[in-house]
């Protein structure tokens, strides 16, 4: 029997979080040996805000080397940077003119977005989920493993997917989402409203897959609660529900579970404790990164290759779209 195919990718916008790693990372990696699965750190995606090109291009392997260090597996997946696999981009304007500009509009990521970068409004920013769709239609993927936050752009691709089929006649896989319940959204240790997010202002808002030890101690301490003291899981208390998710996921144990262990304690003991938990958990992975980076010759294989697999891939979907819109095949 045929594998099922996966695709996902994370921008390379900043550091990766731990909402990152936990929301999309994390599950990408028990995936590999029963899916075909395809992984790209999506730097298209990434200038729909403004970058620093030196950024982007450190970022970019930065992402790269992470997804290694947690155990993404070039033997096993396809690993690649999006802007090496350039039928994304054609794939993407063919469905752009199957998109509806209202339905672009009403998405949750572009409105907010767009209110932080007012006077610089591009048109990227507006037509981005529809390039993810053609990222992920382009592979004919069956699954998308992401966080809560993306439920709402893999809905657009599968939208564009069956409109496409049925104008034209059956092509796309409609895709379906993937989400870990546990850990679907982390939310920012300083507005436990908001989710957590590598774009935000305030470092303290996020813990990153890199940070130090203490660091991570600082970041947790520091973490926004209340003034009810004690822990237990409520949505009255949404900086201690976002703790003990964290917690939960991190050790693998029922919310519950966890909440027993701190009756009568207060979040000074809870917040040590799970400094410690984080810390623990990310320090391997930060270890395999250091390693992992310094060694470019071995990034650069492990990206071309990816590219080279994922674009053989790409071209057949592209052929037979290109086809059935009528644009004449070159040989
Ligand atoms: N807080 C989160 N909790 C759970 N999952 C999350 N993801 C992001 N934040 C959380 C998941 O990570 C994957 C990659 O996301 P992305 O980088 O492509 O874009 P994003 O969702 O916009 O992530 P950020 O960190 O908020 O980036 P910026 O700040 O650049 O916009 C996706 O699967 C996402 O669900």
């Amino acid at each position: 029997m045929e594998k099922q195919i996966v695709f996902s990718g994370v921008q390379p916008s900043g550091n990766l979080t731990l909402g990152n790693y936990i929301g999309a990372i994390k599950n990408w990696i028990k995936l590999q040996d029963e899916y075909d699965c395809n992984f790209s750190v999506v730097n298209l995606h990434a200038i729909t805000v403004p970058q620093v090109p030196a950024n982007l291009r450190k970022n970019t392997l930065e992402v790269l080397a992470i997804y290694l260090a947690a155990g993404l597996d070039p033997e096993k997946s396809d690993i690649f940077i999006q802007s090496h696999v350039p039928e994304h981009l054609e794939l993407s304007w063919i469905l752009n003119s199957i998109s509806y500009m209202g339905q672009l509009g009403r998405m949750t990521q572009y409105k907010e977005k767009s209110q932080k970068s007012e006077e610089n409004l591009n048109a990227a920013l507006f037509t981005y989920p529809v390039l993810m769709a053609a990222d992920i239609l382009i592979y004919g993927t069956d699954l998308v493993p992401v966080g809560e936050d993306q439920k709402q752009h893999l809905e657009l691709a599968r939208d564009l997917a069956d409109r496409f089929n049925n104008k034209y006649s059956e092509t796309f896989v409609v895709p379906e989402p993937l989400i870990q319940k546990e850990g679907a959204r982390i939310m920012s240790l300083q507005d436990p409203t908001k989710k957590m997010s590598k774009s935000d202002e305030n470092e303290n808002g996020y813990i990153l897959i890199l940070d130090d030890r203490d660091t991570i101690i600082r970041k947790v301490k520091r973490a926004v609660t209340d003034s009810i003291g004690i822990v237990q899981y409520t949505d009255e208390q949404p900086g201690v529900k976002n703790l003990l998710n964290i917690y939960s996921v991190l050790t693998d144990r029922p919310v519950e579970e966890i909440v027993k262990d701190y009756e009568g304690k207060g979040y000074g003991d809870f917040k040590g404790d799970l400094a410690i938990v984080i810390a623990d958990y990310l320090e391997p992975v930060r270890d395999r990164y250091e390693e992992i980076i310094k060694d470019k010759e071995y990034l650069e294989s492990v990206y071309k290759t990816g590219a080279e697999n994922a674009r053989k891939k790409a071209r057949k979907m592209l052929s037979k779209v290109q086809r059935k819109v009528g644009f004449i095949p070159m040989i």
